[in-house]
């Protein structure tokens, strides 16, 4: 069931689609049963000729005008139906770029019939008009916002449909199940061929394991999607906000030798092997008399506890002191990588009693270690997860939710089998199931939820 408001599709849209500010080219995007004859309006090619007599996908010069006047020199693109990016006849005006002659070209369109643009309006025609699912929308938007060369992986296999085949073949296999128990509900005296109870909790139980599977991959989609927040701490002068500016390979934060030099947090984002990683440094945690330290050291708790993973930073040229072992000893339970710093200087610290965590040796000042440090830290965040680069993952926590409900309600008809109840419910519980993998791929959804996703677009998009 798409649900279409029709009055949305009958509109003709537009809007600038490039960003604002001076470019070499911006452009202005129609698309709708007008684009043409808007075109017509307002374009003539050099020669004479009007975008209703142009080939799709062909690019012509020309002039924008206002009546008569010329307005600005452009190319324009027509690309006609089914065959553009929302299936509707589609009209790209290159004009130069410039807030002024922009707006100009832009608003010569509204007058002619068209209506401006709502955020991901464009994207949104595509899916409305079934060129994409909702998973390859999704991937659209996660592609204009990955972070990192894995992030943008994931998205383009997304946008490829890899999510939407491994959901299509598990909806394919739960209504092979739901049509046979439904023959067996409308036809039972009938002696048709009917998979037995055993060899449906056999389909079944499968496809609760492909569900389980996709599910296993949603957290490491969602951190390649979203990113992780990585606190460094611990007290002053160890060489955190050294360590912070060797990972983002910048001097990003100040580094002297004065204990208490960083009084607020820091964060910056950084690629830490195809990881988006949001790292925070902040400021040494110790006692103190210091009113301005002693405020910057509560922010540093408190910045602890949203860590995903902590960077513990110790003075590997010094030994361990109380303070380095209330922090080993607050963040023991936490996921957390031991930062043994300053290795080219004489090692005095005692590793003995730090055994069996990790930890990695550095030298942030030389810059030494700092990639085994990434390799510990891309360890720690696929442990025990999937890596969700390379197959069709779940990516957001919508996707997440409709297939935990999916397979809730798979468990569910599972357990009618077992407990011999009528095959109905189990039918009710099937249709379930394949209602949220619906939700997914968007073949059943409800307007608040299309108008969440779009709006994160940007407009003309
Ligand atoms: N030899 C050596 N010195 C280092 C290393 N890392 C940091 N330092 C020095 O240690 C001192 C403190 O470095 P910072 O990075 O400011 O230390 P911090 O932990 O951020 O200090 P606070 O912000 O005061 O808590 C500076 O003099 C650095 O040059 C290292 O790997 N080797
Ligand atoms: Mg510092």
């Amino acid at each position: 069931m798409r649900r279409q408001s029709k009055i949305d599709l009958e509109d003709t849209i537009a809007a600038i689609s490039t960003p604002i500010g001076e470019g070499a080219i911006g452009i202005v995007r129609i698309s709708g049963k007008d684009a043409v004859k808007i075109a017509d309006l307002v374009f003539k090619s050099k020669k004479g000729g009007s975008p209703s007599g142009f080939r799709s996908f062909s690019t012509h010069y020309g002039y924008i005008y206002d009546k008569a006047a010329v307005v600005d020199e452009a190319l324009l693109t027509s690309m006609r139906a089914p065959k553009s990016y929302t299936k509707e006849d589609m009209i790209e005006i290159n004009c130069h770029s410039g807030i002024i002659p922009l707006r100009k070209t832009l608003e010569l369109v509204l007058d002619s019939g068209a209506r401006l643009a709502e955020p991901g309006e464009f994207t949104k025609r595509a899916f409305l008009n079934g060129r994409l699912d909702l998973t390859q929308a999704e991937a659209v938007l996660d592609i204009i916002r990955s972070k990192t060369d894995a992030s943008l992986r994931m998205a383009l296999g997304q946008l490829s449909g890899r999510l939407s085949s491994r959901l299509d073949d598990i909806k394919e296999r739960l209504l092979g199940v739901s049509a046979n128990i439904e023959a067996s509900i409308d036809f039972p005296e009938e002696d048709i061929e009917i998979i037995s109870e055993a060899d449906i909790k056999g389909h079944l139980e499968a496809v609760k394991g492909d569900l389980a599977k996709l599910l296993g991959s949603a957290e490491g989609g969602i951190i390649l999607r979203e990113g992780l927040t990585s606190v460094i701490c611990g007290k002053p002068n160890v060489g955190k906000s050294s360590l912070l500016n060797a990972l983002l390979q910048r001097d990003r934060a100040i580094v002297t030798h004065v204990p208490g030099t960083t009084r607020d947090a820091i964060e910056d984002l950084a690629n830490i092997n195809g990881i988006p990683f949001r790292l925070v440094d902040t400021a040494g945690i110790a006692p103190t008399e210091d009113v301005v330290e002693r405020e910057g050291i509560l922010r540093s708790r408190e910045r602890l506890e949203q860590a995903d993973l902590i960077l513990l930073v110790l003075d590997g040229s010094a030994d361990m002191t109380d303070e380095d072992r209330i922090l080993l000893s607050d963040t023991k339970d936490r996921p957390r990588i031991l930062v043994i710093n300053k290795t080219d200087l004489p090692r005095r610290i005692d590793l003995r009693p730090l055994e069996g965590n990790v930890s990695v040796g550095v030298s942030a000042k030389e810059g030494d270690g700092i990639d085994g440090l990434k390799k510990a830290m891309e360890r720690a965040v696929w442990s025990g997860r999937a890596s969700a680069a390379e197959t069709g993952s779940i990516t957001n926590l919508r996707q997440k939710q409709a297939l935990k409900d999916a397979s809730g309600a798979v468990e569910r008809a599972i357990e009618s089998i077992e407990k011999d109840l009528s095959p109905e419910l189990t039918a009710i519980e099937l249709k379930d199931a394949l209602g949220s993998i619906g939700e997914i791929t968007g073949e059943v959804i409800n307007d608040e939820i299309l108008n969440r996703i779009f709006s994160q677009f940007c407009i003309g998009k």
